[in-house]
Formats: C-alpha cells, structure tokens, sequence
C-alpha cells in the first residue's frame, strides 16, 4: 500500500476511512454517504482540516486539550521518555519515575487527604477500576454485601461494560445488554429539562434526596457508593442548582456511602479550580480523572484514591486488578509536563479570573436570541437551550436533537466547533482563549444559531410540542 499522508486528496483519504476505519458513537453509513472531516493539523485552539480550513475548537477535541494544541514541551518529553524507557510496567513490585513522580504531584494538586493514584488509560477503564476498588474495600472492612453503586440517569462515565452501566445514558444500556447488576439510578438535577413549576433549589434537593431514598430502599448495608460529576459534561453541561452537592454530600457522609466524583471533565482547570471538587466543595472518596490530565496528548486515566480507602486496599493483602499501561510511562512524563505548563503559565489562574468570568458574560448574552434560553456557563463550560417558547421551556416539535444538530452543521460552516446534546448547545474550550478568542466563538456561535432560527423557521419547525 502507497503511504498515506496528510497530502493525498481529502476525497481519497475520505474513501479510506469509510473502507476500513469503524468510528465511536457514529452511525456508519449516514458518515461515509457524506464523506468525513479530516483534521490534519492544530495549533492553540484553531483546528486545520485537509481543505485547510480552520475553526475555533470550542470543544478542546473532547473536552481534553485544557492547555491548547501545539505545545513544543509535551513532544519534547514524550521523545526523551521513548528513548530513555518507551515502556515498562508497575506490577510486580516495580516502578518507574514517571508513574511515581506524576502520583505525587497529583497528591499535591487534590484535595487535602486524597494522596494516592491509581492508573488506568482512560477515563472508562478509571471507573472499571472504581467498581472493583469500592467493592474491594467493603469487603475489606468486613462488609462483602456493601456491593451496589448507584448513579444517575443522563451522567456520562465511560463505554466500557462497568462505566457505561455506570452511565445512564439510555441509548447506551439499550446496546449489548446494560447495565451489569448492582447499578441502580436516579434522577438528574436538571432543572431545566425536568424541573416543571418547582422552585430550582427545592427541585436540586429533591433529587438529591433521591439518593437517601435509594439508599433506604435497597439497604445501608448494600451500598458501596455513589458517582456523580461535579457538573454533568456529555449530557449537556448540566448545572445543577445551589442546593444539590451540600445534600448530596450530607446523604454520603450520613449513610457510610463512598462517594465517587467523576473529574474527567471537570479535572485540571475546567472549573477555573484544580477539580470541580473545589469549584462546588464536595469531600469525595474517590476521583475519576482522565482527559485534562494529559490535556489529551496521551491517553492517561486514573482514580484519586483518599488516604483511609488506599490504606485499606493496601492492608488488604493484593488486589487483583491492574491494567498492562498503568501508569504508562510516556504518558505520566507528558502528564506531569502538562501539569507544569497549567501551573506555571498560570492558565488555571486565567480561566479563574480572566477567560471564564469574560466567557459567562458573552455567553449570557446569546439569551437575547428568540431561540436561545438557559445560557449559562461554569467555569469554561458553557451550555444553552434551544427552544421555541421560553416562557414554557418548551421542546421543538420535531424529534429531540433536530434544531441541534443544524445548529452545530451550521457552526462547522461558520468555523466553530460547538456539540449539541439534544437540542442544547455546549462548549468546553481550551481554557487558554483569550477575550478576543471568546468573542470570535460567541460571535459564531450566534451567526449559527441564527442561520439555524432562519432555516428552522422556513421549515415551520420553530413550535412547540
Ligand atoms: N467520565 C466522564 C465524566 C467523561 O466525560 C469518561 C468518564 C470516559 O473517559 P474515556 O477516556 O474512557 O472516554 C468521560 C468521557 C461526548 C463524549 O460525546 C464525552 C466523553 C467521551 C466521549 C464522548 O461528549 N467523555
């Protein structure tokens, strides 16, 4: 076969992929009848695609690339690790300087008490690993039926067998037989979506007292944990009321419940904190982290274990669970480079006080379209409604995610990455855009959901329900 570069035709490359390339979440054949985008180049946050088109990345790849793209140092320490040791494990009793050198900085960064890593390569595989390690530490205090976890509905925790039953995102338990036993669900706190006339801080404690009932129905002494992110990314950058973590934390604490924040998104400056357990105050067990860590240019994922639960496990005789790239070691020296470059760039501090503060105020102002509601951010996430009422938050009539995905088509055209969930729209940006770099994507972001309103409208879509 002839070598495949970035220069052959997008045509025949496009040809290729749909020949042999099987994509995630992707209805194969609806992609290959139009012919896929191929990204061949990135720099900051300006992605390049092979008909040198350039778009902002209002999505930081996968919620990933918190310090932008093109970082010279990252290439520079992968390289010096592949010729000094490309690979060698930590089981059987060895280690390496990466994987030791990356679990203590980590400790460093977290929240007090939470001081102990273990690796995994991705955020799915992270919380395979947390089912195993909260059912292993029950057992290990003596409380082998202390087994069920419990989740809720629309969270995103990976695509593995265990974290997508961890998941409730029911397109994906109705493929391939989900969720595994013992995962029960609740209700989300999306107020927006499912709030009706409650008040939104009485709607955010009721369904945090959804988890004491759930609790109570299926026995103290059953449940091993709860897992939840701080803020909910893939089912729409969900922002839940005031009122929800401090009772959420309350229930935890009070019935003997680990609890388990999934800081793949929301981990290594998102929130304009280190991890959205700070941004909210929530005292976790356990922290799912993936993605920010590495800002993506390795795949790296890991659960920040607290004290008293690692010392457990390690009093626990062995744990028969580990991975062949756990704590891989190109991946922890590029990890703990990235860690560096948030910290000493000051790129945390800037999403804190300079980029999201500027971002929560553009973003509001998208509200003043006809067709936008709940626009609202945290941190460098941002997420909004389309809608045909406001007043009653109502759903378009046509299938759920119709004016969405015009709308991110639209945002394509106009050189924006922005993802739909449904009918909202979210954004996860590097966290390094500038004030100017902000207005460019709201000013996009607007034009496309204006062209979106246009097109909605001709086709007698813009009503409700
Ligand atoms: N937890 C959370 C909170 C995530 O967002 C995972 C775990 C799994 O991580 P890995 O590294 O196994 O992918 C994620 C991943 C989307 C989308 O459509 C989001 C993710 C992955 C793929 C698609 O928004 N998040």
């Amino acid at each position: 076969m002839s070598q495949i570069t970035n220069h052959l035709p997008t045509a025949e490359l496009q040809v290729l992929d749909a020949a042999h390339h099987l994509h995630p979440f992707t209805d194969g054949d609806a992609l290959n009848a139009k012919g896929v985008r191929i990204i061949t180049r990135a720099d900051g946050a300006v992605l390049t695609d092979s008909e040198g088109l350039e778009m902002l990345d209002g999505m930081a790849g996968l919620w990933c690339v918190n310090i932008g793209y093109g970082r010279p140092e990252l290439a520079q320490v992968a390289a010096d690790q592949m010729r000094q040791l490309p690979y060698y494990n930590t089981f059987f009793q060895t280690t390496h300087i990466p994987a030791l050198a990356l679990a203590a900085r980590i400790a460093e960064v977290a929240p007090e008490g939470m001081d102990h890593v273990f690796y995994a390569g991705s955020g799915s595989e992270a919380n395979d690993t947390n089912i195993r390690l909260v059912r292993h530490y029950w057992a290990s205090q003596g409380k082998p039926d202390k087994r069920i976890i419990i989740s809720r509905r629309n969270g995103y925790h990976g695509s593995t067998m265990g974290s997508a039953s961890l998941g409730g995102m029911s397109g994906m338990h109705a493929q391939g037989g989900l969720p595994i036993p013992d995962i029960e669900h609740i209700g989300q706190p999306f107020w927006y979506g499912e709030g009706g006339d409650t008040d939104p801080q009485d709607f955010g404690l009721a369904r945090a007292r959804e988890l004491e009932a759930k609790i109570a129905e299926l026995g103290e002494d059953n449940v091993a944990a709860f897992i939840a992110e701080p803020i909910q990314g893939a089912g729409g950058v969900i922002i839940p009321p005031e009122s929800y973590w401090p009772e959420i934390q309350r229930i935890c604490d009070q019935h003997e419940i680990l609890l388990i924040a999934d800081e793949v998104i929301c981990g290594f400056g998102r929130t304009g904190e280190w991890f959205g357990c700070q941004a909210l105050n929530i005292r976790p067990d356990i922290m799912t982290i993936a993605k920010g860590l590495t800002s993506g240019y390795q795949p790296l994922g890991g659960s920040i274990v607290r004290k008293e639960v690692a010392e457990a496990i390690n009093a626990a005789g062995e744990f028969a669970h580990g991975y062949t790239y756990s704590g891989h070691p190109v991946a922890a020296a590029v990890a703990l480079e990235n860690l560096r470059i948030l910290e000493e760039d000051g790129i945390i501090t800037h999403a804190r006080e300079v980029a999201a503060p500027y971002l929560a105020e553009k973003w509001a102002t998208l509200a003043d379209h006809p067709m936008v509601d709940d626009a609202r951010t945290f941190g460098m996430l941002g997420g909004l409604q389309l809608t045909p009422d406001k007043s009653a938050r109502a759903k378009f009539k046509a299938d759920v995610g119709t004016v969405g995905l015009r709308c991110r088509e639209r945002c394509f055209g106009n050189g924006l990455v922005m993802r739909h969930v449904g009918d909202r729209m979210i954004i996860s940006p590097p966290l390094i855009l500038t004030p100017a770099q902000i207005d460019t994507l709201v000013e996009r972001a607007w034009q496309s959901i204006d062209e979106t309103f246009l097109a909605v409208r001709r086709d007698g879509l813009f009503e409700a329900m």
